[in-house]
């Protein structure tokens, strides 16, 4: 284990000695949250990771800053100094202080770089999905098992049950099994605005763009819920349209599979967003 993944690991124990995480079955916000929510997937762990070490380095750089600062105010006082140095340049410390920012600067660059790629090349994906803002909704299609597709809507305060999460529920989930590799399609309607699928316990967030296809990947290594918003100021609905993915084991996604074909085959056919890319005028 590296140094980096220690400090990680030794971080996220904290953070759950510390009660600053909810269960693993349900990742979502909890009160006074500090950290992310655990990860659910290899990118969230390297966001995580990568997140530690900027902590470490951010921190070394202002404990350094604010102890020269002090340092200059005492040793330099009028009291202490009466009569000022009018040095005006110093070769060594100039370079010095362009040289070594540069080099924490490649420090950082080097690993953010590398996990950026990692997350925005999808790996070969076991399926794909496809989610669709709308004014205020997510539509989700599952073009691999058959092409249905259905509208995921927040549910009202009034129709809560016990235990479910205000502003986070939904009529109808996104379900995928446990450990695939499941590529996104996001996009909006072509008549809509700019949404964005975040779910953070997976470290995926991508722009919903009316005309244009966007994607992302995931693959969830523990089975359980997971909670995420509209991260895009879409407007006065905003607030209003979480998603939830629930990953389950391969048996019960075939399960919920059959049952969803059954419920949702038969609705009218939607207008397919993708055919937008073409020419056709977009309508207003
Ligand atoms: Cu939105």
């Amino acid at each position: 284990m590296s140094a980096r993944n220690a400090l990680g690991s030794g971080l996220a124990a904290l953070g759950a000695s510390l009660g600053l995480h909810g269960a693993a079955s349900a990742a979502a916000p909890t009160p006074w949250q500090i950290g992310f929510q655990p990860a659910a997937t290899p990118i969230m762990r390297e966001i995580t990771e990568f997140h530690n070490l900027m902590l470490v380095i951010i921190t070394l750089i202002t404990l350094f800053v604010i102890g020269l600062l002090i340092f200059v105010i005492w040793r330099f006082s009028e009291k202490r100094n009466p009569t000022p140095s009018r040095t005006t340049h110093n070769t060594v410390i100039e370079i010095a202080w362009t040289v070594i920012p540069v080099l924490i600067l490649i420090f950082i660059a080097v690993p953010s770089f590398a996990l950026l790629y990692r997350s925005d090349v999808v790996p070969k994906a076991d399926f794909t999905i496809k989610a669709t803002g709308h004014q205020w909704y997510w539509e989700y299609e599952y073009p691999d098992h058959g092409g249905f597709s259905f509208d995921s809507n927040m549910v009202e305060d009034a129709d809560l049950e016990p235990g479910q999460k205000r502003l986070l529920e939904v009529d109808n989930r996104v379900v995928v099994p446990v450990g695939k590799t499941v590529r996104v399609i996001v996009t909006a309607a072509p008549d809509g605005v700019l949404h964005a699928w975040a779910v953070p316990a997976f470290g995926v967030k991508i722009d919903a763009v009316p005309g244009r296809l966007n994607e992302t990947w995931f693959r969830a290594e523990r089975e359980g819920t997971y909670y995420g918003q509209c991260s895009e100021l879409c407007g006065v609905r905003h607030a209003f349209m979480p998603i939830r993915v629930d990953v389950v084991s391969e048996g019960a996604f075939q399960a919920w599979l059959a049952e969803a074909r059954r419920e949702f085959a038969g609705a009218p056919a939607l207008p397919d967003t993708t055919a937008m890319a073409s020419n056709a005028p977009r309508p207003r």
